[in-house]
């Protein structure tokens, strides 16, 4: 490039920085730049200001007009990245930036032969060659909106696995507008101003998403009872109905843990309050469903109602709360109560307001909170949302900015000041928050389900290279609404939703309003079984499931995860999105995906509960070969034991060994913190007369239940099971 290029390059981006937004013109944004328009919009190269690495095998390449020692703060990161040494001999992936007047671009070259993956939440297939997506957070109902390619919440993050296994992951620092497209390498065009892009690298990709939650945080571990099954819909009402649902799973022994209270709860859609008819005592409510060991789980959306009578609304507006418009009125929007405000979450002492607002709310005993709606979703807004040019305030670092910057972390503020405020006034409890917008890095604050899908088989498929994607982005607490949302679910569908749904990381049975009832018992007797089964499946699995969740919060890898994962060398693993693992150790294969590669080894057929085999919906499982299952009873919620006997399934590879762990805890509070855990590592070898050697090594302090029996139990290539012997102390 010349040297006037380079300068008028230079003093673009300036102008920029200067401005602090880009010159885009007010009818611009909803993404006018669909190839075919674009032929006029000329992109320049932008040199790189500057390139290091910033820790093992990570690297931050700075373009120019960002200052590398004063980045603009970073959303998806934990801390600031901070260039430490020379960007190593022979790096592989290198981003070329570029800006036009309105957009600026990185573009990472890939090789044909690479994989790519991520992207957050995606309605498409697991392997994005050749996919685009938008980062615009939108509420998308039935994924009907823009042939779905932007949903609830924004990941700028694409992982990419090579031939040899080798694996290399990119995130594009910005949190303006966006999309990528994943044809012919890797282009990220932001609306918005220069962005920083990491590029980590790693020997194989379970490595690279190591690397993702160091960098851009880790889960923390959820209470234990968010892992068991969830009934939801929209709306359990009156209080009566909801207590109806608790009897119903209890009488028919249908396992469940939690049951969710959608907005009709409230008086007239006023967050933070209730409808004194249809619930009149909440806390009542929420004493007598924990008395038959119910959690609950109660909605808190963005919008306040303009109310000048409502406390919200007067305290918010004292706070200054709100978001302004272009001229710094208050903007008011559309949403379940007719005109709102909505919470400028960028303004620290307004997430401050905002988590102070759940103290007389947690106070009715509530165990969870929900948070939708939270695109922001405005009814009468443009494209859905509020105008891309209402301004945010910021603080503390975080500049004044349009919402076309800070639209896709308004979820993620919004979560942020949520958890904040649970763990503020209720420190000794492990928060249970699910939202429906998001953020890469957005795992820090909340679990996620993936948005209003309709109840039909498509939807029921999609669901799992979605969920698959989410926890390919750092998010590993997620799944879909089961059985469908949207429209009537068929007994069938259902059936089959519910028996592949039951090993998915979050399990919540959801449906909207003008939908049929969809509890497991409401499409008959042979579905209700079909629904216990594959329930008492996960119940059974608790263990298990657990050690896994534990893993996710600690090491930052995913509990549901693509089988390419197991053995990232193997060609024929990389494009499967019907089967899944969970963990490392157990295959999932959904009774309706015929011809599924296995990773290499022994994975043997695994029945876990009384005619799951017979079942013709039921997923077929398998046990990794090599590895040791920790199961549990069948319970009907979490708050009941399930080691009575606890069971260590083990399953030989070819050198007859196996290992595997148990981890336990109180199952709720931060005493593992302090050590209150017990971390079991079991290794077993057969001897050659068929005898099987146990040994167990553990971490932290806490101690078996001096009444746990333990039950060892072999369970062969073919399937078949044996006890191999009894023991205490395990
Ligand atoms: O406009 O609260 O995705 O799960 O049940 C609908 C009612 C608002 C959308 C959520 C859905 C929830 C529903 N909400």
């Amino acid at each position: 490039m010349n040297i006037s290029t380079r300068r008028a390059c230079r003093w673009l981006v300036s102008a920029l920085l200067f401005s602090g937004a880009l010159p885009v013109r007010a009818e611009m944004g909803q993404f006018g730049h669909a190839p075919g328009n674009t032929a006029a919009e000329a992109f320049q190269p932008v040199r790189l200001a500057t390139a290091g690495r910033i820790g093992e095998d990570a690297v931050l390449f700075v373009p120019a007009g960002l200052q590398p020692e004063a980045l603009p703060p970073s959303f998806s990161l934990v801390k600031s990245p901070k260039i430490c040494a020379p960007v190593p001999e022979g790096w592989r992936v290198t981003p070329v930036f570029s800006a036009s007047a309105q957009r600026f671009r990185a573009r990472v070259e890939t090789d044909a032969a690479v994989d790519l993956y991520g992207g957050g939440e995606v309605a498409g297939p697991l392997r994005r060659n050749g996919t685009s997506i938008k980062l615009w957070n939108t509420d998308n109902y039935l994924y009907n909106k823009d042939q779905a390619k932007r949903l609830y919440q924004s990941h700028p993050w694409i992982m990419g696995v090579r031939p040899d296994g080798t694996a290399f992951g990119v995130i594009f620092d910005s949190t303006w507008k966006a999309e990528l497209d994943c044809a012919g390498g890797l282009t990220f065009t932001c609306e918005g101003p220069a962005f920083p892009v990491l590029v980590l690298e790693r020997s194989s990709p379970l490595g690279v998403l190591q690397a993702l939650a160091d960098l851009t945080g880790h889960m923390e571990l959820p209470p234990k009872w968010a892992l068991g099954y969830q009934q939801c819909r929209y709306s359990y009402e009156p209080d009566s109905r909801v207590r109806q649902i608790a009897a119903e799973f209890r009488q028919r022994r249908i396992p469940c843990d939690v049951l969710w209270v959608d907005i009709d709860y409230m008086r007239g859609y006023r967050i933070f309050t209730f409808d004194p008819v249809k619930f009149p005592d909440p806390a009542k409510l929420n004493r007598d469903l924990h008395e038959q060991a119910f959690h609950t789980v109660w909605m808190i959306d963005p919008g306040v109602k303009a109310d000048p009578d409502y406390a919200v609304y007067q305290s918010g507006s004292a706070a200054q709360a709100w978001v302004t418009t272009a001229e710094g009125r208050e903007f008011r929007g559309k949403v379940w109560p007719g005109a709102c405000v909505f919470p400028d979450f960028t303004v620290p002492a307004v997430r401050n307001w905002w988590s102070g607002l759940y103290r007389d709310f947690l106070a009715q005993d509530i165990d969870g909170v929900w948070n939708d709606m939270n695109e922001p979703s405005v009814f009468d807004g443009p494209d859905g949302t509020m105008p891309e040019t209402n301004r945010h305030r910021g603080g503390e670092g975080l500049a004044p900015g349009p919402h076309r910057q800070y639209h896709n972390v308004y979820g993620m503020l919004m979560v942020r000041a949520t958890r904040e405020g649970l763990l503020a006034l209720r420190p000794d409890r492990r928060p249970f928050l699910l939202t429906r917008s998001n953020f890469l890095g957005g795992q820090r604050y909340a679990a996620t389900w993936t948005g209003d899908n309709e109840s039909k088989d498509k939807h029921m498929q999609l669901s799992i290279p979605m969920s698959l994607t989410l926890g390919l982005s750092g998010q590993p607490f997620n799944g879909p609404d089961m059985g469908g949302y949207g429209k009537n679910a068929t007994a069938e569908v259902w059936a089959r939703w519910v028996s592949i749904g039951a090993l998915f990381p979050l399990c919540r049975g959801h449906s909207e309003k003008e939908a049929n009832n969809k509890e497991p018992w409401a499409f008959g007797p042979a579905v209700e079984q079909t629904a216990r089964l594959a329930l008492e499946r996960r119940y059974r699995l608790l263990p298990y499931l657990y050690t896994c969740f534990n893993a996710a919060a600690r090491s930052g890898v995913p509990v549901m995860r693509p089988l390419f994962l197991a053995d990232p060398t193997d060609p024929a693993l990389r494009r499967e999105e019907r089967a899944f693992l969970l963990g490392g150790d157990l295959l999932v294969q959904p009774a309706w995906a015929q011809g599924v590669a296995k990773p290499k080894g022994n994975w043997a057929p695994l029945s876990l509960v009384q005619g799951d085999g017979k079942d013709k919906h039921q997923a077929h499982l398998f046990v990794r070969g090599g590895a040791i299952l920790p199961l549990g009873r069948v319970i009907q919620h979490t708050g009941e034991r399930s080691d009575t006997p606890l069971t260590l399934l083990v399953c030989f590879d070819e050198r007859g060994q196996a290992e595997g762990q148990l981890y336990e805890d109180a199952g709720e509070g931060f005493g593992y913190r302090e050590g209150d855990y017990r971390l079991a590592t079991y290794r077993a070898t057969r001897g050659t007369d068929g005898s099987v050697d146990l040994k167990v090594s553990t971490e932290g302090r806490r101690a078996v239940p001096a009444d746990r029996a333990v039950q060892v139990q072999v369970i062969e290539p073919t399937g078949q099971i044996h006890d191999a012997l009894k023991q205490s102390g395990l």
